[in-house]
């Protein structure tokens, strides 16, 4: 017997895929404009879950460079079939559609090397694969309805996938345009087969209050579906603002060796008023079957804060060590791999400054880990010389558009360092805090933030003089309620020399992440 915490995956892990190979299991989640892109963890429980790998892990698999914020990497399915594990997923370009698309890569080993990808003639989001027993593979996704009743409405569209050729074959056929007359968005589909029947999972309402899970079954897998009386099967929509949980959607099943069934889905945890800083996370819910339908957290009808898996071990969910040293696989940067904008040498990361920065639409040096805690501690050391002009220090990043830099100012006397404190608040900036430090950045600037519930205190430092407060922030302004973007927070280092060439370079070490 298993104990299992929700959310089992903390921070921003939207649109969970899950499969199951013998013991193991294996989860997917979006990471929109962040490289390495899609995660892989591991869990042989359901509880303890490892970072193994990334699926988009190698410079060129996909460009991502000026893509605005929470474009790139959606909804992605996983799934094993034939010895190879398949993930099919979508590059979205919010502003030019024609740069994105549907794709699929492969791997026998989930932890990487996977495959190039293999782009599929066919448009919209959240696209899916599923394997049949006569040997047959059909994949399905979302887009808008062809012929719009109302704004918003969606379609679930199925073709068969030839996986030897890696392409889509036969005619389409639409499936579900949603259980709700008037509803809106249904996405994220999964087709699975039970009992002979084939059961499609479909998200609806949207990613926010009104997100739902519905479901629905056919004799053929190319349809007619017909909706579960019983839908919504699961949704916190009608919970209103203040429930623990919100958003809830978006659920992918697996069956477990002794036959129990489970389903990952996404959630999100407001605190400090309508706000959830860290981003739409992955939950565990138990799944049950009565006449042939499945049951969602039975019982309660609502996302439990514990599950109890009747295999496995007791255990808690590893947040990995404190210090988080560059083989971290926890890093990742904006529209580019943490070793395209910077180096690994020891301990420590080397991180040339470049022109761009967090205020552009392309990758900029910049090394972040997501929050997944509410009350967390990071903090870092950098070193270095800058020049006028330019800035290094410590992001809170939701995008180019939304987020707080505490830097250290290049220029000046160089036995003081210069410190601020920078909001930038749907593409407005406003200035929050000044310090000067006792010592140089040559010598080592320590920056800190500590976040508690939605303050997020920002510290610096030197050797000499202990890191005190610059500024306190406001952490509401952030997230995504606030930004409207699809994302929770990075916390990271950063440096821009504001569009001027540099040859600058900083470097950062002793990165601690430290749950409070
Ligand atoms: C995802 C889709 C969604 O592709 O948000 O609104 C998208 N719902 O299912 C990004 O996570």
């Amino acid at each position: 017997m298993t104990l299992v915490g929700n959310p089992i995956l903390p921070g921003c892990h939207p649109d969970p895929s899950i499969c199951r190979v013998g013991g193991e299991y294996f989860l997917v989640t979006s990471t929109f404009e962040y490289l390495p892109g899609l995660p892989i963890h591991r869990s042989s429980d359901l509880s303890r879950w490892e970072l193994i790998g990334h699926a988009i892990d190698r410079p060129g698999m996909l460009d991502m460079s000026g893509m605005a914020s929470s474009s790139g990497l959606y909804a992605p399915t996983l799934r094993h079939h034939g010895g190879r594990f398949w993930l099919i997923c979508t590059l979205v370009d919010q502003h030019d559609a024609a740069r994105g698309g549907n794709f699929v890569i492969t791997a026998t080993d989930p932890a990487g090397p996977w495959s190039e990808p293999v782009w599929l003639d066919v448009d919209g989001i959240d696209p899916s694969l599923f394997f049949d027993d006569d040997g047959r593979a059909w994949a399905h996704g979302t887009r808008p309805a062809r012929a719009p009743q109302w704004h918003d409405q969606t379609e679930v569209w199925l073709r068969e996938f030839d996986p030897v050729a890696m392409a889509l074959i036969g005619p389409e056929h639409l499936l579900w345009r949603g259980a709700v007359i008037g509803g809106v968005w249904a996405e994220g589909p999964h087709i699975y087969k039970v009992d002979g029947r084939y059961l499609l999972v479909a998200a609806e309402g949207g990613t926010e209050m009104n997100h739902a899970v519905m479901v629905a079954r056919a004799d053929a897998v190319t349809g007619p579906y017909l909706g579960d009386p019983a839908n919504p099967v699961l949704s916190h929509r009608q919970l209103g603002r203040t429930a623990d949980v919100v958003a809830v959607g978006h659920a992918d099943l697996v069956e477990a060796e002794d036959g129990t069934s489970w389903a990952v889905l996404l959630g999100m945890r407001p605190y400090g008023g309508l706000h959830a800083n860290l981003g739409r996370e992955t939950f565990l819910v138990p799944v049950v079957w009565e006449d042939g339908w499945p049951v969602f957290a039975p019982g309660s009808g609502r996302v439990p804060e514990t599950v109890e898996v009747p295999f496995g071990r007791t255990g808690v969910a590893d947040d990995g060590s404190v210090v988080v040293a560059p083989g971290d696989l926890r890093w990742t940067s904006v529209r580019a791999l943490p070793g395209e904008v910077a180096d690994a040498v020891g301990e420590e990361w080397l991180l040339p400054v470049r022109a761009e920065g967090p205020l552009d639409a392309q990758p900029f040096a910049f090394l972040g880990l997501r929050q997944q805690h509410i009350d967390v501690d990071v903090s870092l050391r950098i070193t270095g010389r800058l020049a006028e002009g330019e800035e290094g220090g410590l992001l809170i990043r939701q995008s180019e558009r939304d987020h707080v830099r505490l830097a250290v100012l290049g220029g000046g006397e160089s036995d003081a360092a210069r410190v601020t404190v920078t909001l930038v608040r749907r593409g407005e900036t406003v200035e929050l805090g000044v310090a000067t430090l006792e010592g140089s950045l040559a010598d080592g600037v320590e920056l800190a933030c500590r976040a508690r519930g939605q303050d997020y205190e920002l510290l610096a430092g030197t050797r000499a003089n202990p890191p005190r407060r610059v500024a306190t922030i406001d952490g509401r302004s952030l997230d995504s309620f606030s930004s409207g973007g699809f994302l929770g927070l990075w916390l990271g280092v950063y440096a821009t020399s504001s569009g001027q060439e540099t040859e600058s370079v900083l470097r950062v070490g002793n990165v601690q992440y430290r749950a409070r």
